[in-house]
């Protein structure tokens, strides 16, 4: 493969990339749910009423997040949408991440699902999908 095609290849697969992370854009809002589901309902609510569980790819939304979540401190753990360690809801392409020291372990080989915990500064958990949890949706592109 000479040069010129593996530069197009990579132009491609950059734009490609840059076209999911438009798909949860800056004009997005933040839904709290003050309802007790499991990761899954939950998951099916917010597809339902919104446009999927929420996803936290980078510092500016990290930070939205909290912002929203000031007055639910309250709460152990909230859902949002990261599935498996590695996969969004939403299908969005992210690297960042904000485990808490020790996270995640999938203890007892049971825990397949993420939660922010706001009593300790929004750091991600992995815990039993069955858990029922109040969640984050967001609406918007
Ligand atoms: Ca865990």
């Amino acid at each position: 493969m000479g040069y010129g095609i593996r530069h197009t290849v990579s132009i491609i697969v950059l734009l490609s990339a840059m076209m999911v992370s438009r798909r949860q854009n800056a004009s997005a809002s933040y839904v709290f749910v003050y309802q007790y589901k499991t990761w899954t309902a939950a998951q099916s609510y917010c597809r339902e009423h919104h446009t999927d569980l929420v996803s936290i790819r980078n510092e500016t939304e990290h930070q939205k997040i909290q912002d929203l979540l000031k007055n639910n401190y309250y709460y152990y753990y909230v859902w949002i949408g990261l599935y498996r360690t590695r996969s969004w809801s939403d299908q969005s392409n992210s690297s960042f991440s904000n485990w808490r020291t020790g996270q995640p372990d999938n203890a007892g080989n049971s825990e397949y699902c993420t939660a922010v915990s706001f009593s300790d500064s929004g750091s991600w958990t992995d815990e039993n999908c069955n858990t029922a949890s109040p969640f984050i949706c967001y609406s918007g592109e």
